[in-house]
């Protein structure tokens, strides 16, 4: 079995509409195990640096305003298959897209403001938990 992990993070919209318990619990309920988690107010500039892969798109202004517009909650998670599951499990990015079943569906309002984050790739998954976490910060034995 190949344990794999990525970044999620509960976005302000999340924290605000009083949905993290909500959300974990179907993270957790979908066989994923915790191994860091926080709450952080991103800066400007450290959301401008998270996505800086859409420097340029017409998008990058809002949506790096948004990410730095209240506390979000991100989190190491591991799992079998980790980055694929957890992109099913929060949907399509715009939520009128998403499949029903999936959080964004449930929760999120827009392509903009849509709740949660999942790594699009492996590799991307361990660069942007380095983002957030150091190594001693990742659990042995999560939740
Ligand atoms: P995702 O991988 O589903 O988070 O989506 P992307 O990496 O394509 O986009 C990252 C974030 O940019 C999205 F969560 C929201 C924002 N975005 C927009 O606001 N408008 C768009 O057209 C595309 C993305």
């Amino acid at each position: 079995m190949h344990m794999e992990r990525t970044l999620a993070i509960l976005k302000p919209d999340c924290v605000r509409k009083g949905l993290v318990g909500e959300v974990i619990r179907r993270i957790q309920e979908a066989g994923f195990v915790l191994r860091a988690l926080r709450m952080q107010q991103l800066t400007r500039e450290e959301a401008e640096g998270f996505y800086a892969v859409h420097k340029g798109r017409p998008f990058f202004d809002e949506l790096t305003k948004f990410m730095s517009s209240g506390p979000c909650v991100p989190m190491v998670l591991e799992k079998e298959n980790a980055v694929e599951d957890f992109r099913a499990l929060i949907g399509a990015t715009d939520p009128a897209e998403a499949a029903e079943g999936t959080i964004r569906h449930a929760f999120a309002d827009n392509k903009g403001q849509n709740i949660v984050h999942g790594s699009d790739s492996v590799a991307n998954g361990t660069i942007e938990a380095g983002y957030f976490f150091c190594e001693r910060e990742l659990v042995a034995n999560g939740a």
